[in-house]
């Protein structure tokens, strides 16, 4: 199972060899995994190349150490489709989980630079700036920070973002969501990120900027998200073209 001539590494080898087994569902969520000394004497291997592995698939999200206990496998990440435009709120309630929000700054600023230029709001126009963190179950998933035209959405409150943004949009503003384009980036966290998403500094995170349109093509926000890389897993469908 380990070749130790190929020139994938070894720690990597093993990595891929947990995974397989939490994929065939061989270790389910909960299991405990073998210890370090049975991983090294099963292939062969030192503990300081088994621990490599482990660490990285703890700080990925596939495993839980537990001081004194052992290794566990972890809860399956949240799979989020890439394929229709749903809110965070929609998306956790379809899982049956319970989306949260914790507000860290609501404030309105002058529009300048690119963000006003591809929302549109000419020179001396004013933006809402809006820091969330976003949870399911109560546990931190992303942090988002959102732009939106004052003009567009004027009279927007606190509690109005407390709740769905997407909602508001719709329900109490009467306009239509039509489509948004994203870009994908990976990342790390850094010491802000890692506080308010109670992940250590230097774990994964997903970057997402999201820009989305009302349906008659206006700008309606650009969204900057950085998603647990530990948690999330994004899905994209593809057709082949004939
Ligand atoms: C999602 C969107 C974000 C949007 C928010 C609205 C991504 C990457 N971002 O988090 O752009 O503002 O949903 O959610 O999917 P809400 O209606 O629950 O406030």
């Amino acid at each position: 199972m380990i070749d130790k001539h190929s020139p994938m590494p070894i720690y990597y080898q093993i990595e891929e060899a947990i995974k397989e087994r939490i994929d065939k569902g061989e270790w389910r969520e909960g299991d405990m995994i073998p210890s370090e000394r049975e991983f090294s004497e099963m292939y062969h291997i030192s503990r300081m190349t088994v621990r490599q592995a482990v660490t990285n698939l703890v700080s990925d999200g596939y495993l839980i150490r537990q001081i004194g206990r052992g290794t566990f496998v972890a809860r399956r990440k949240i799979q989020q489709k890439l394929f229709g435009l749903t809110s965070f709120t929609e998306d956790m309630k379809g899982r049956g989980m319970k989306p949260g929000t914790r507000l860290l700054d609501f404030r309105t600023v002058s529009a300048s630079g690119p963000i006003a230029e591809q929302l549109q709001i000419p020179d001396g126009g004013e933006m809402y700036e809006i820091k969330r963190v976003r949870s399911a179950d109560d546990l931190p998933m992303a942090l988002e920070i959102t732009y939106l035209s004052e003009d567009l959405v004027r009279g927007l409150t606190e509690e109005d973002v407390y709740g769905s943004l997407y909602g508001y949009v719709e329900k109490e503003l009467g306009m239509t969501i039509g489509y948004a384009t994203q870009e994908l980036e990976s990342s790390v966290a850094r010491e802000a990120e890692s506080r308010t998403l109670g992940i250590a500094e230097g774990a994964p995170l997903l970057l997402i900027k999201r820009f989305s349109y009302l349906e008659d093509e206006t700008p309606l926000e650009i969204v900057y998200s950085a998603y647990r890389g530990d948690r999330y897993k994004f899905v994209v469908g593809m057709h082949r073209n004939r």
